[in-house]
Formats: C-alpha cells, structure tokens, sequence
C-alpha cells in the first residue's frame, strides 16, 4: 500500500535560481512561486486481493510502469499553493482519461497505448477524489480512483489519517476480464475496502489505523470512491465535520455518524476525550461483511492512549 510520491525538481531549481538572484542583486528572496509536483500515474490491469484471499482482477492507477499491481487506493499528496501535473500513461487498450472530482475541467480521454500531461492548481488545502471519467461508472468499479491530498503547511493537528472507502462487485470484475458486457444498471458489491484493504487487514494500515492521545486533534480526511453512499459511525467518539469536497466549513457540526455520497469528501477532526479502542464503521451492515462474512469489510479501531 505505497503511496505516490512526487520530485519538487522544479520546485528546487526555482529556490536555487531566486537565491542566487537574491545574492546577485542583494534583493530579498522571499518570492513565492507555485511549485509543480509532477507524477507519473501508469493505467494498467492489475488485481484486487480480497480479504479472504481470493484474486479478482481490476483496473488499477499505479506509480510503477511493469510488475505486479494490486489495487491500492493511490495517494497524490501536494502543498495549498502547488500544480499537481500528472502525466497518466494509458497502458490499456481502451481509451481513459482523468478527473479530479470539484477540480474539473480535465474530462480529454487518453488512447489506447498513449500518454496525456493534466495540471490541476490547487490554491487551498483540501481532499479531493480522482478517478477515470470514462465509461462512468463502470471504470470506477473496477477501481479506477485515488485521493489527492493537499496539505496546509501550517496545520496544527497532531496527526492525520486517510479512510479512501471503496466496494467491489465480483461480477462486475469477472464480466469485464472474461470480455462481457457488463450491466451497470445491477450493481452488488461484495467487497468492501478501506484504502483498498477490509477487516482486520485496516489495522496494519498506518494512514487508517486510528492512533493517538487524549487531546489530540486528529485529522481524518475520508474519500468516498465507490458508487454507493456511505456512512461512517463512531463509538465512543464525536468528530467534528471540518470540510467537504474541498471546502473548510466555518461552524462544524458534531456528529457521530457522517454520511459521504458517491464522488465527495469530508474530513474530521476528533479531539478524544478518552483513552480506548472502539470501533468504527459503516452504518449499513452489509458493508462491514466481506462476501457476506463479518466484519471482513469497512470497519476501523481507535487506539488512543490517555
Ligand atoms: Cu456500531
């Protein structure tokens, strides 16, 4: 479960070109310019590893050109103020394309065996869902989507987390690979994964793995990347609703149960009150199982230390 990780090149040659500028003409170099966070996302087949072992295949967005690629629920992570430009190599043979849900305006589809140069800006920070616009939602289900993750370089919190929820339908990975039409008007997942993982297999991801202290402010940045809505339940905790899609939002609510429709985002800040390990989970029960087994599906734990 690698994230994607970025060369700020561009970034550098800016800070050495304006530092030696600055010592040239004896002019202050606090200039700021945008720096540009360039990615390669390769579009390839690759599998889903489901939590009771089994090998589905899917559609994955990886870092890497060749080799295995499972499903993974890939990260872009960038600063408020940074272009993300993402170079998307299309190794399918169906065209694709990209989209950064909100962002916008970036719907070109990608040929078969061509790549394609996107930027996005990104003025604030934020959490947005990126996915393959094409042949909506088929594409998607078969796990075309990740997170972009923009980061406040003078952010408080103590900690940050990552919950990218996703589902999984069996029929509809098994159609599209043995080269069937596939009927998105019946749509079952069975599977049901939290960045890309469910059950227990959650608790040995870092970026989901709740971990903290009394009094902490714990930032949960939670990407709804199916195509079913979603509702997170806490115990033991109240979280505060801080943004969505984007958008910081000024009088948070206090909940303990938070609904994330298809394509949006939200993110919370708990500050717990007290120590333990408490669950949480999908509010619909279907979604904690794993082809029907419970709770092989979308369910997180605490472990907050006094
Ligand atoms: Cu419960």
């Amino acid at each position: 479960m690698t994230g994607i990780k970025f060369t700020h090149s561009l970034a550098v040659k800016e800070a050495i070109l304006f530092t030696a500028l600055g010592i040239l003409f004896l002019a202050p170099v606090g200039i700021s310019k945008a720096a540009v966070v360039a990615t390669d996302l390769y579009l390839r087949s690759g599998s889903f590893r489901t939590i009771d072992d089994r090998v589905l295949p899917a559609l994955c967005f990886s870092d890497q050109e060749s080799g295995p690629v499972e499903l993974n629920a890939p990260v872009l992570s960038l600063e408020a103020g940074d272009i993300l430009s993402v170079t998307l190599h299309n190794q399918d043979s169906e065209a694709h394309g990209l989209e950064i849900v909100g962002v916008g305006g970036q719907l070109s589809s990608v040929s078969p065996g061509t790549s394609e140069t996107f930027e996005f800006s990104f003025p604030e920070a934020g959490t947005w869902l990126f996915r393959d616009p094409v042949n909506y939602p088929l594409n998607v289900g078969l796990g075309l989507a990740g997170t972009v993750e923009v980061h406040d370089p003078s952010a408080t919190h103590d900690a940050q987390f990552l919950w990218f929820l996703g589902e999984h339908s069996e029929d509809w990975m098994v159609n599209y690979d043995a080269g069937f039409q596939v009927d998105t008007s019946s749509y079952f997942p069975n599977y049901f994964t939290i960045n890309g993982v469910s059950g227990a297999d959650i608790g040995d991801d870092p970026r989901a793995h709740l971990v903290g202290r009394v009094g902490d402010e714990l930032l949960i940045r939670v990407v709804n990347g199916g195509l079913r809505l979603h509702s997170i339940h806490f115990h033991g905790y109240h979280v505060q609703v801080v943004a969505r899609n984007g958008a910081s939002i000024s009088a948070p609510r206090i909940k303990d149960t938070i609904a994330v429709p298809v394509g949006e985002t939200a993110e919370f800040l708990l500050v717990p009150h007290q120590p333990g390990v408490f669950p949480i989970h999908d509010h619909v029960v279907l979604a904690v199982a794993g082809n029907g087994v419970y709770p092989n599906g979308m369910i997180v734990f605490t472990d907050i230390q006094p």
